[in-house]
């Protein structure tokens, strides 16, 4: 019986994808290192660090750490520029009917996201209070394909993985949950995994009732 849904961040409940997408591709043009959108999707729910190292497999010559750790925060400071325009509106189509939905039926609701940046989009999005619990990428050492992140979500929601379902819009996301132990809900890029124990398109379109049952 689920109890607990912690839900993915980006691409789940707002969409920041174009705003890491302009992010990198201002610090890879600057560098030029080649860079395009087809890469991008590649970095969905994987660490900034990872993330760069992605990037880095089209550079023409290798980078020290000191340098890899500059460019990264470089492009932090440009997302940070582009994330701070994020309103509410930003919020995706469905989220905020779900999460209401969820409340009602006394489920526990939880965040689990990669981001470091997590807190300062849930104030942007007015969603800081919304959560029973939030985990995300300050808080572990591991990425996803890693469950670190959603079994730190279930801790701290006081739940076991198996009472939990995670709603993901990233394949490595829809790993993670499977290897923590959790159902998974692939929402996005995610709607078509095989490997998800549910799909929708998004939230919008997800029948609440059939899951929870
Ligand atoms: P930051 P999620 C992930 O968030 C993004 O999908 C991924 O593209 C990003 O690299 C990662 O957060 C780290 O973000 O640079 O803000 O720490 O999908 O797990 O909510
Ligand atoms: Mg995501």
């Amino acid at each position: 019986m689920v109890q607990g849904i912690i839900f993915d961040l980006d691409g789940v409940i707002v969409s920041t994808d174009d705003c890491h997408y302009r992010a990198w591709q201002r610090m890879a043009d600057e560098e030029g290192i080649p860079f395009s959108r087809g890469v991008n999707e590649r970095l969905r729910g994987v660490s900034r660090m990872d993330s760069l190292d992605i990037i880095l497999e089209r550079a023409k010559r290798s980078y020290t750490q000191e340098e890899k750790t500059a460019m990264a925060a470089r492009k932090n400071a440009y997302y940070i520029e582009l994330i701070g325009k994020l309103t509410p509106a930003d919020i995706l189509p469905g989220a905020l009917d779900a999460l209401e939905r969820l409340r009602r039926r006394g489920l526990r609701i939880a965040i689990g996201s990669s981001s470091r940046n997590t807190p300062l989009i849930l104030r942007q999005i007015g969603l800081e209070n919304a959560f029973d619990a939030v985990a995300d990428g300050n808080q572990i050492t591991r990425s996803k394909p890693d469950p670190e992140v959603f079994l730190l979500a279930t801790r701290l929601l006081g739940l076991a993985p198996a009472e939990c379902l995670v709603v993901e819009d990233a394949d490595a996301g829809v790993e993670a949950a499977l290897a923590g132990g959790m159902k998974a809900l692939g929402v996005g890029s995610a709607a078509a995994n095989p490997r998800a124990t549910y799909r929708a398109r998004d939230l919008a379109a997800l029948d609440l009732e059939s899951i929870l049952k």
